[in-house]
């Protein structure tokens, strides 16, 4: 007989909802965090350090989306909250250059090589738009390849067969996106070298780039198959199409230079995000040099911002970017622990005899339901979402916060201890066990 175990109070959240549902598109400011795919009404959350949030009920929760990966030191970092304290006293925005930017850079060059020159700006999708333009202008043709699904934003040039938000609302195109848009986009599959052969088999003239997402994050987590990324490395350059590796969430986090270091291979340009600002809105594109010098204002490519290079978010990132340089363990700690959840779940499903995998790539993961293997977006399309969503709600009623979403990675930050996985394992094996 199970202890009948007493659920959480939310009445804040559900308050904070019903006055945000007159206020909000679906009562939220981005589509995942509405709990659409988990059912239920979203968290609201008041405050956050290390590995827990607190939500507005005063409820404690171990958090493994980290704000959608950034958060890899944890939340409120005493190093970062001090920079950013410091900063905002000195000021929040100029609107000119800053020792920041400067700084900043410097240590992004340091981890990742390819970047051999940059440009800041404040979000993802700004970074992979702005990468496409290059892209564009540097080759003079307008086609690129997407793998479908990977998420870069939303961009319209990325909003079809997107992961992340939109694959979980089942709408793989986004009404107001033209054709003439959609007419550029030829779209392969992750991991299927010949579907990307295809696309420049057809037009090899035409396309401009292949973008992708080098540890796919947006649709569960989903490592490049062997050969894979070399593959597109050696089509680009018998093409001359550039390859743009969107590493906003893998950067810095996969690896110190992320993807790029873990599997060896160089991009023309890459985005990167998340982890970079700490927090704050960082994002940023680079590659090489020769590509940069086409972004205005020393070549012609427009590309501009207000927020770009805010010094509070510069403050955030440099502080970040320096505790990671002066613990260059912190990767591996934080990937072997990740390695004991992984396992820990593993172990969970193969007792209880529950079909599932779970993919671990650095301090990304992700359990799918049904499939043994997943190593294909077939696989994870095959996946059981309500499944996921009775786990997702189990997991939330015993204190543990999963992404709302089969479709997402979940991510561990250096402030996970072997006890906050202990933690997440028996709670996984209770509501995995059916114990109300
Ligand atoms: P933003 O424009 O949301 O800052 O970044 C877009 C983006 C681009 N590229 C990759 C690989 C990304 O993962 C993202 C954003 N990731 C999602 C989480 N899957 C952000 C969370 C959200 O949409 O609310």
């Amino acid at each position: 007989m199970s202890e009948t175990r007493a659920l959480p109070i939310t009445t804040s959240s559900d308050a904070l909802y019903a006055r945000a549902l007159g206020l909000f598109p679906g009562g939220v400011n981005s589509p995942v965090r509405a709990f659409r795919a988990v059912g239920g009404v979203p968290r609201f959350i008041a405050s956050a350090s290390g590995a827990y949030l607190v939500d507005a009920d005063g409820n404690r929760l171990l958090d493994y989306v980290l704000g959608w990966g950034p958060m890899l030191l944890g939340h409120a970092h005493p190093r970062v909250v001090e920079a950013v304290e410091r900063q905002a006293r000195d000021g929040f925005l100029f609107g000119t250059s800053t020792a920041l930017e400067v700084e900043l850079a410097e240590r992004v060059r340091r981890f990742y090589p390819a970047a051999e020159r940059l440009r800041f700006v404040s979000t993802g999708t700004e970074a992979t738009m702005s990468a496409l333009r290059v892209a564009r202008a540097a080759t003079g043709r307008s086609g690129y390849v997407k793998l479908d699904g990977c998420y870069h934003g939303h961009a319209d040039a990325f909003l079809m067969k997107a992961g992340s938000g939109l694959a979980t609302l089942g709408t793989p195109d986004s009404p107001g996106v033209p054709d003439a848009v959609a007419r550029d986009a030829r779209i392969a599959s992750f991991n299927d070298l010949a579907s990307v052969e295809a696309a420049f088999a057809k037009e090899p003239e035409a396309i401009a780039a292949v973008i992708v997402e080098p540890v796919v994050g947006n649709y569960g987590c989903l490592p490049p198959a062997d050969g894979f990324l070399t593959g597109l490395r050696a089509l680009c350059d018998r093409h001359g199409a550039v390859l743009i590796f969107d590493e906003v969430m893998t950067g810095f986090r996969v690896a110190r230079g992320g993807a790029s270091e873990r599997y060896g291979v160089r991009p023309d340009l890459v985005t990167l995000g998340k982890v970079i600002g700490g927090g704050l809105p960082v994002a940023a594109f680079g590659g090489r040099a020769d590509l940069l010098a086409r972004v205005a204002p020393e070549g012609p490519v427009y590309q501009a911002g207000t927020y770009s290079g805010n010094p509070v978010a510069m403050a955030a990132g440099l502080a970040t970017l320096e505790v990671l340089e002066s613990d260059p363990a912190l990767f591996q700690r934080v990937e072997a622990r990740t390695g004991l959840l992984a396992a820990g779940l593993r172990e969970i499903l193969e007792r209880r005899g529950i079909a599932g995998a779970v993919n671990q790539v650095g301090s990304m993961w992700t359990l799918f339901f049904g499939p043994k293997r997943v190593a294909t977006m077939a696989d994870v399309r095959s996946a059981d979402r309500e499944r996921f969503a009775q786990f997702f709600r189990g997991m939330l009623e015993r204190g543990v916060f999963l992404p709302p979403s089969a479709f997402e990675s979940a991510f561990l930050s250096d402030a996970h201890r072997e006890e906050e996985i202990d933690r997440t394992l028996e709670a996984a094996d209770e509501s995995l066990g059916g114990v109300a």
